[in-house]
């Protein structure tokens, strides 16, 4: 089992992860828009990790007995200036997002969940490879600036990125992460 606190503090992770899915869904539909088939797929592929740092979320919350309550997801922005500041705000975001797993490990800590720390051990390393993510390609879109031959090497490279979404949940979420790889 779980604190009532830890699980109310998780059920609000729950609704962030799903935020970011509907934030990153919305920049991928501004890319198809644009013409920038690569970003959108990267945005896309982006969508899905996060649907799915949510259901892990929500598998644990129930395996501990605990009660998911799902609220209201904010609306995404749906206009961007450019694909460097799509970039800017996904950083933003997913620093957001760090700081907040950083309060659910500390309120496991205090708590002496460990069960809770075990299981965001894996939220924290996720967070290091997501910021590195946007940070590499931050890096790029500042040297490409305003070159259009090398925004769309870029979009070439992007739509080369790929997930396998898991479709049989019959084992949970997590054992149908791990089977495709997730
Ligand atoms: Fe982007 O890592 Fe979850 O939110």
């Amino acid at each position: 089992m779980i604190s009532e606190k830890m699980s109310q503090a998780l059920n609000e992770q729950v609704n962030r992860e799903m935020y970011s899915a509907y934030l990153y869904m919305s920049m991928s539909a501004h890319c198809n828009q644009v013409g920038l088939k690569g970003f959108a797929n990267w945005f896309m592929v982006q969508y899905h990790e996060e649907m799915l740092h949510a259901m892990k979320i929500y598998e644990y919350i129930q395996r501990q007995g605990n009660e998911v309550k799902l609220a209201a997801i904010k609306a995404p922005p749906t206009s961007f200036e450019s694909p460097l500041d799509m970039f800017n705000q996904t950083l933003e975001h997913e620093q957001f997002i760090t700081r907040s797993i950083n309060d659910l490990m500390e309120l496991a800590i205090a708590e002496k969940d460990h069960a809770s720390q075990i299981f965001l051990e894996w939220y924290v390393t996720e967070q290091v490879e997501e910021e590195e993510n946007d940070n590499d390609i931050i890096a790029q879109l500042k040297w490409i600036k305003d070159n259009p031959q090398g925004l769309m090497m870029l979009d070439r490279e992007l739509a080369a990125r790929m997930t396998t979404v898991p479709t049989d949940f019959s084992k949970g979420v997590e054992s149908a992460a791990t089977a495709a790889g997730a």
